[in-house]
């Protein structure tokens, strides 16, 4: 299937759209380093360079994806202004579609600041972020879900996540979107042919229930499998939010510095000295984990010690994971009860530390105080051992679905799971109506509701605004 987005959008001024003018911006970060790139896209790319690049080799004939050596000229002082290499990309086999070219000079701030300066003398414009992306969604190389992928990548900070979002920007998402959408395409034609014909003119009539059975299995259960992947994604994508909570002096600060491979966390021996929640992070099995250490939790602390206690119940309840770690070689006591009762309903596992010192009582004591199921593993947070152990026990318990699901290649984010929660609740309706032998027409514009759902994902149909949420996230210079 062609994309010939600038027909199909429904909304939105074509203007900005795909205009003609061209467009700079400097493409890598600005500091000092070996070199700094210099992105120009637009009907004037080779224009500019023309006038601003004089080439070492003479009779240099711009022929497209090449690079040439050369020297960057100031026309209006008539001076070389650094040695550069100048990459020309002739549409359409560019990021953009447009002509493009990168100019490679020596990275510092004033030298990219002044070729900058010079590309924009001579008639382009300073590129919005996340533009140059924009333009490869307007001129239909890349759907808007390969768009998203770009910044996932650009963002991505782990092993996992970066495959993720390769696997977006190869296509994958969209390959079977536009799968789906054509099936429901056809139920449409389908479902028209009975309001365009009537039954008795019609060889074969579809039977309504087994249409409805049908919507079930090919779309209905699919795209509800795909969008419960959300939370897994979210997983993949951003990290995993762990909290650290128990009594004080349990072994938290230490397990963090453990966790991280370095001391960013205080540690002694007197009780209540974390008072603000730490956080640091580390990659386990591929997924980045944002690990958060918390200010013990008792029974009556000071005012700094209470602000901090405060903290750390809030980032409880906003955690995607709990470790709650318990101090064996002390008898439990009602501060473990009240760190039990702020673990409350999160997702947690119990870690019985200390295990190098004389124990004072066992798992079981703890099931029975405490009536839980949660998986329990006794360790010592300063054996290295045990530590390799703890990051098998927190893969098992935390990880395993989010690593299982990364093998099936899609995983909604967040605005693609709004919009696959409405599409199916469109088909939905849709097959209501089917059962319950209602008006076709009704049936053809449910359809017509979930179709438009899965566009929007593509990016087929969405206004200005979207977009502009969308491409702010870049850099400039995407
Ligand atoms: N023997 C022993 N001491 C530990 C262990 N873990 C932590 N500690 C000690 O317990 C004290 C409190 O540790 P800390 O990490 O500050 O606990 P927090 O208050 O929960 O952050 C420190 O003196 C640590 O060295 C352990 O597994 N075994
Ligand atoms: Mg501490």
């Amino acid at each position: 299937m062609t994309h010939r987005r600038i027909g199909i959008r429904s909304t939105g001024s074509m203007e900005s759209v795909f205009s003609n003018d061209t467009i700079c911006a400097i493409g890598t970060p600005i500091g000092e380093g070996g070199i700094g790139i210099v992105r120009i896209s637009g009907p004037k790319a080779l224009p500019i360079v023309r006038r601003l690049f004089v080439p070492s080799r003479p009779n240099c004939c711009f022929e497209s994806h090449r690079l040439y050596h050369g020297w960057l000229k100031d026309p209006s002082e008539d001076c070389m202004v650094d040695e550069v290499l100048m990459s020309f990309m002739e549409a359409p086999h560019t990021y953009t579609r447009q002509d493009i070219v990168e100019i490679n000079c020596h990275s510092g701030f004033g030298i990219l600041k002044r070729t900058l300066e010079l590309v924009l003398e001579e008639g382009a414009r300073l590129a919005e972020p996340g533009e140059f992306t924009r333009r490869a969604f307007l001129s239909g190389r890349i759907d808007l879900s390969q768009a998203e992928a770009v910044i996932d990548i650009i963002r991505s900070r782990s092993e996992k996540s970066l495959a993720l979002a390769g696997r977006q920007l190869r296509g994958d998402l969209r390959h079977r979107l536009e799968s789906w959408r054509e099936s429901i395409l056809r139920f449409q034609s389908e479902i028209e042919a009975h309001i365009d014909f009537s039954d008795d003119l019609l060889d074969d009539p579809a039977d309504p229930a087994l249409l409805a059975s049908k919507l079930t299995t090919d779309l209905i259960d699919p795209l509800s499998l795909f969008a419960s992947r959300y939370a897994a994604g979210r997983v993949l994508r951003e990290g995993l939010k762990l909290v650290l909570v128990g009594k004080p002096n349990v072994g938290k600060s230490s397990l963090l510095n453990a966790l991280i491979g370095k001391k960013r966390a205080i540690v002694t021996p007197q009780p209540g000295t974390t008072r603000d929640v730490i956080e640091d992070s580390f990659i386990l099995s591929g997924i980045l984990i944002r690990v958060l250490d918390t200010a013990g939790i008792r029974r009556e602390p000071d005012e700094i010690e209470s602000m901090g206690i405060e903290k750390a119940l809030l980032s409880v309840e906003d955690a995607d994971a709990v470790l709650w770690l318990i101090d064996q070689s002390r008898p439990l006591s009602d501060e473990d009860d009240a760190v039990f009762q702020a673990v409350g309903s999160s997702r947690y596992v119990i870690l019985m530390n200390k295990e190098d010192l004389p124990a004072s009582f066992d798992e079981e004591a703890i099931r029975d105080r405490y009536r839980v199921e949660a998986p329990i593993l006794s360790l010592s947070v300063l054996r290295e051992k045990d530590i390799e152990k703890l990051r098998g026990f927190l893969t098992e318990a935390f990880l395993k679905q989010p690593l299982t699901e990364s093998e099936s290649m899609m995983i909604p984010n967040l605005r693609h799971k709004v919009c696959f929660e409405e599409s199916i609740k469109a088909l939905n309706r849709a097959r209501s109506l089917l059962i319950s032998d209602g008006c076709t027409e009704l049936v053809s514009l449910e359809l017509g509701i979930a179709r438009s759902q899965l566009e929007n994902i593509l990016g087929l149909q969405c206004d200005d605004a979207l977009l502009d949420s969308i491409f702010s996230q870049f850099c400039v210079g995407k």
